[in-house]
């Protein structure tokens, strides 16, 4: 048996392992919010859902408290979507802000009337051609909505620079492509005859498994953090909630707080290197560190459908970290000796988060 202890030491890794670029994930990583079951992929008839929180920091501004991005949830049908009204609009006094508000409310709308039509079927392509033909305020945005189908696979429309990426075992597998006119000018929907329409969209399907983490934001985020930047984070939130709550898994909205929390630090930060100055200099522009914009960060977790069901809370424990076997305790990790590869992975990665950790064969 190897035993890991919790100890200060540990509070101190973490610590110094919140700088940017000072991985301590290298190599294989086990699945942050691991499930039973885990690496079940789509389409095996198996029940998934999307368990989704977010966060919003509109950037400061007394006239526009609400900022110009939105967006939805809708954890039943398993659908959510982001917009980011154009800031070029201020200029005609015009406040994009509603367009991307009203956007996002009549995505939410035609969600639910699609379910009452049709059961349970939620198409991203018809949510957004819906919703844009209703949207009638002034302005342009960005849009990007994710859906989990009856087939348990992802279905994304995206319209410029919003989008999303996918986490699993701590690496990102998928990153939404970015559609620009020129460089700091995303397509964009809008009712005048210079934007985007729906059916400029690009349009998503992408095979998930359990314990997948999908990050969805506006450019707020993706301009000021790198992937490896969000993968540390998911990581880490879903260790330092193993390690301080027996086993607790962290709810996403929590994990899309501390997200849009290190985005929001590094806009701030005109000393680093950030996503948006390297896409600067590659468009020939100069602009060093972070971009102050409005973030917005939806998390929404690849689950069982029937995950908590009949689980006691210490079964529920035991299944943290997709590792079974792998067990955290009062504050101390535990590891079956006969292990695979994956199991071997996380004893990896808990000895460099805790590397004075006391090991007992
Ligand atoms: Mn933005």
């Amino acid at each position: 048996m190897l035993v890991a202890t919790s100890t200060k030491a540990n509070e101190e890794v973490l610590q110094r392992s919140r700088a940017p670029y000072n991985s301590c994930f290298n190599g294989a990583a086990p699945s942050a919010f691991p499930r039973d079951r885990e690496g079940e992929i789509c389409g095996t008839g198996k029940s998934l859902k999307l368990n989704s929180g977010s966060c919003y920091i509109p950037k400061d501004n007394v006239k526009k408290p609400q900022g110009e991005d939105a967006h939805f949830i809708s954890q039943d049908e398993c659908t959510v979507g982001v917009a980011d009204g154009v800031g070029g609009w201020a200029k005609c006094g015009i406040d994009s802000g509603e367009y991307s508000r009203q956007l996002m409310s009549n995505s939410l709308i035609s969600v639910q009337n699609q379910l009452h039509q049709t059961g349970s079927v939620v198409d991203p392509e018809r949510i957004l051609s819906d919703a844009y033909s209703k949207t009638k305020a002034q302005g342009s945005s960005t849009a990007c909505i994710i859906t989990l189908t009856d087939q348990q696979c992802l279905h994304a429309v995206n319209v410029g620079d919003s989008g999303f990426i996918i986490i699993r075992k701590g690496r990102t597998v998928y990153r939404s492509p970015v559609q620009q006119h020129y460089f700091n000018c995303p397509y964009q929907l809008g009712n005048d005859k210079k934007r985007d329409r729906p059916t400029s969209a690009k349009v998503i399907k992408m095979e998930v498994k359990v314990g997948d983490v999908i990050v969805v934001g506006t450019d707020g985020l993706f301009d000021n953090m790198f992937e490896r930047e969000i993968e540390e984070t998911v990581m880490k939130a879903a260790y330092e909630a193993a390690i301080a709550d027996d086993g607790g898994v962290p709810e996403p909205r929590e994990v899309a707080c501390r997200i849009a929390e290190l985005a929001l630090y590094n806009s701030f930060d005109v000393h680093s290197a950030t996503p948006f100055q390297v896409e600067s200099e590659m468009a020939g522009k100069k602009h060093r560190g972070g971009k102050i914009d409005d973030i917005t960060v939806i998390v929404s977790y690849v689950q069982q459908a029937d995950f908590w069901q009949g689980y006691s809370p210490h079964k529920k424990n035991q299944s943290i970290l997709g590792v079974s076997g792998l067990q955290v305790k009062n504050g101390t990790v535990t590891m079956n000796k006969s292990m695979g590869f994956m199991k071997q992975c996380a004893i990896s990665l808990f000895l460099q988060l805790v590397p004075k950790a006391k090991t007992y064969t």
